[in-house]
C-alpha cells in the first residue's frame, strides 16, 4: 500500500464561530493551523476562506492571503475548494483557480445538501474543468452520491478530464449517500482503473470512515469543516483530528505520508519554487 495521505479540511462554509472556538477562520489561523497540521501528520490542506466576521468569501484576494498565509507556515499541498459555500454563483466559486494553487475540487453533480441544494449542474462543472485545465490546477473529483462517478466518466468522455484522477468521497452529507462501508466498497469498485481516493465521513462517521481506508488502502480527510467533536460532547481541534488517524496508521503499519510523497503519489509535479507559490 501506498503510505497514508492524510487531508486535513479545517474550515468549511457551514460551521460558525459560535459552534466551535477552534475554527482557523482567519488567513493567519490558517497558516498556524497548517504549521499544527503538517506537524501532526497532514500533506493536504482543503481551503474555504472566511472574512474577519466568519461568514463566507471567495474573494480571490482572501484566497491569496490565506495561501501565502499556508506557505510561510508549511510545505502542504494547497488544495482550494471551488464548492465554496450553498448561494454562492459558479464564476465565485471558480475565481480562486486564478491563483494556480496546486489542486482544486470539483464535486461531480448536484446534491441535496440539508435543506440546501448544492449546485453543480453538467454546465457548472464544465465551467470549472476548464478554469482548471486553463490555469493548469489539478482536480480532485468530490463524490457525494453514487451517479456522480458517472458524471465524471461523462465530463472525461466530452475530452475536458482524463483519467485517472484522484478522488475524494464525501459520505455521509444529510441528503447524500451515507457513509457505510458497503457504500464506500461499492464507489471504490466503480472507479476508473488507477485512481487513487480518500474518504470524508461527516460527523460521527469520520473516524469509522478513516480507519477503513487505511485498511483498504486508501487515503483519509478528516477536520472540523466535515466533524466538529473529537468524541461525545468534546470539541476538536483540527491537528488532534489529523494526529489521531496518523496514530492509528502507524498502529496498523501503515506510513503517513509527507507532503512531498503525496506530490509522488498523486502524480503532481513537485515544481521547486512554482508550486509553492502561485503566480499573479
Ligand atoms: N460547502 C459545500 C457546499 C468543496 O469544498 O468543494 C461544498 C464543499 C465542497 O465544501
Ligand atoms: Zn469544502
Amino acid at each position: 500500500m501506498d503510505p497514508l495521505i492524510i487531508t486535513c479540511a479545517p474550515v468549511g462554509a457551514e460551521l460558525t464561530l459560535d459552534q466551535t472556538p477552534h475554527l482557523p477562520y482567519t488567513p493567519a489561523l490558517l497558516g498556524e493551523t497548517a504549521r499544527a497540521v503538517r506537524e501532526a501528520g497532514g500533506a493536504i490542506v482543503h481551503v474555504h476562506c472566511r472574512n474577519d466576521d466568519g461568514t463566507n468569501t471567495h474573494a480571490v484576494e482572501r484566497f491569496r492571503e490565506a495561501y501565502d498565509s499556508i506557505r510561510a507556515h508549511s510545505d502542504l499541498i494547497v488544495q482550494f475548494s471551488t464548492g465554496g459555500a450553498i448561494g454562492m454563483t459558479p464564476q465565485e466559486r471558480a475565481s480562486v483557480l486564478q491563483l494556480r494553487p496546486e489542486m482544486a475540487t470539483l464535486t461531480c453533480g448536484s446534491v441535496n445538501f440539508g435543506d440546501d441544494i448544492f449546485e453543480n449542474s453538467f454546465p457548472i462543472m464544465r465551467g470549472i474543468l476548464e478554469k482548471m485545465n486553463e490555469f493548469g490546477v489539478r482536480p480532485e473529483l468530490e463524490i457525494f452520491d453514487k451517479g456522480h462517478v458517472a458524471n465524471a466518466r461523462r465530463l472525461a468522455k466530452e475530452g475536458l478530464l482524463t483519467f485517472p484522477q484522484h478522488v475524494d468521497f464525501v459520505l455521509g452529507v444529510p441528503g447524500g449517500l451515507e457513509a457505510t462501508v458497503s457504500n464506500l466498497c461499492e464507489l471504490v469498485n466503480d472507479l476508473p482503473p488507477g485512481c487513487t481516493w480518500s474518504v470524508a465521513g461527516i460527523g460521527r462517521q469520520q473516524l469509522p470512515m478513516a480507519m477503513t481506508a487505511i485498511a483498504m488502502g486508501g487515503h483519509v480527510r478528516v477536520g472540523l469543516e466535515d466533524n466538529v467533536y473529537y468524541s461525545k460532547g468534546r470539541l476538536a481541534r483540527n491537528e488532534e483530528l489529523v494526529a489521531r488517524v496518523a496514530r492509528i496508521a502507524h498502529e496498523a503499519g501503515r506510513p503517513v505520508a509527507t507532503p512531498d510523497q503525496a506530490r509522488e503519489i498523486l502524480g503532481l509535479r513537485v515544481r521547486e519554487g512554482l508550486s509553492h507559490a502561485p503566480a499573479n
